[in-house]
Parts: structure tokens; C-alpha cells; sequence
């Protein structure tokens, strides 16, 4: 079985842990990596609060299927200001990957070619569309990056040509001080299939 390497990196705005909106929570059992990255609207206490809200009910389930997390969670949070948040579970040994996303939250694959997941529309807790759940296939060598709106999307590898070399915590790191926008919470996971 291909080993593994990740990492979840999260900044708020502010400065102070917990006033960070977004957040990250990863679980290997079973063979399997359980990755969930959370972005509840807005930033600040109250969306701090919300966040860890997400991250208790999504640790509760995460074993369970990935479309009926996400309903769940959208339960969960009603009646609160709402969140974005893409889960995604890791084959370890075939590196088959399914993903389900709501909202912003980039998904993408660095491999031999690199690849978007393209998420549903919606906010959590309020009004989304049904979750649908995509499939990629992961490769020795991959590296999977989920991140936040807090980083910016588009960048021209030739101007970081050594953003996606080593370690996933330094790559976090870096995509966190390269790519930060500066204007709200920003988090990223990072994910390295076979090392
Ligand atoms: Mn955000």
C-alpha cells in the first residue's frame, strides 16, 4: 500500500486560532483517508464557533457515506450562518478517491496532469443542491490540495517552481504564505499519495 503524507494548515484572518472560520479534520482507519476541509461564512468568533460546530459532527460520521455527511451537516448547521466544505475519501491501496463538495472549496489533483473537482453550488446550513459525489483516481507520486477561498486559485507554476516539492507540511506551508489573499481565513490540506 502506497504511504501517505498530509498535512492541515489553517490562518485567520485575525490572527487568533480561535477566531478561524475555516477548518480541516483528516482520519486514516480501515485502509481509508477520511479528509474533510470546512469554510463557515465570513470569520470571527461566531464563525469560529461554527466551525468547530462542523468539525465535532463531521468527526462523529465521517465513517459514513460522503453524500449522507454532507445532507447531515446541512441539518446540522440550519439556522446558523452556513459554511462550504468539500469531503473526500481516500482508497489507500487502489488510490481511488470520492469526493463531495459544497461551495468553494478547491479540489485539486497534481499529477501527471492536474485536475479539478468541480463542487455543487450552495451554502451549508441554508440552501444547497443535492451533493453528488465525483470519482478520481490517484496515482503514486499525486498530490491532492483542498483549500479555502482564503487562497488563491490560479497561480503560474513557473513563478513557484518549487511549491509542490517536498514534504506536505512544507507544500501547506508554502501554499499558505504564497498564495494567501489576505482577506479572510485561509486553510489548506495537503495530501501526498505514496512518498
Ligand atoms: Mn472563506
Amino acid at each position: 500500500m502506497p504511504e501517505i503524507d498530509y498535512y492541515i494548515l489553517k490562518r485567520s484572518l485575525t490572527g487568533w486560532e480561535d477566531e478561524c472560520g475555516d477548518t480541516g479534520i483528516i482520519r486514516v482507519y480501515d485502509g481509508q483517508c477520511f479528509l474533510g476541509l470546512i469554510d463557515v461564512l465570513g470569520h470571527g468568533k461566531e464563525a469560529y464557533d461554527i466551525a468547530i460546530l462542523s468539525e465535532n459532527y463531521i468527526a462523529e460520521n465521517h465513517r459514513c457515506n460522503l453524500v449522507d455527511i454532507m445532507n447531515g451537516l446541512h441539518a446540522h448547521l440550519k439556522g446558523t450562518r452556513g459554511a462550504v466544505a468539500t469531503l473526500c475519501r481516500l482508497n489507500l491501496a487502489n488510490g481511488e478517491l470520492n469526493c463531495v463538495g459544497i461551495g468553494n472549496i478547491s479540489t485539486r489533483l497534481f499529477s501527471t496532469k492536474s485536475l479539478h473537482i468541480i463542487p455543487r453550488d450552495g451554502i451549508i446550513g441554508y440552501m444547497i443542491t443535492a451533493p453528488k459525489q465525483e470519482q478520481l483516481k490517484l496515482y503514486s507520486g499525486d498530490i491532492l490540495v483542498l483549500s479555502s477561498d482564503g487562497l488563491r486559485e490560479n497561480f503560474d507554476c513557473e513563478n513557484y517552481p518549487n511549491l509542490l516539492k517536498g514534504s506536505a507540511k512544507k507544500i501547506a506551508t508554502d501554499f499558505m504564505d504564497f498564495l494567501n489573499k489576505g482577506n479572510d481565513d485561509a486553510s489548506c490540506i495537503v495530501l501526498r499519495y505514496g512518498i
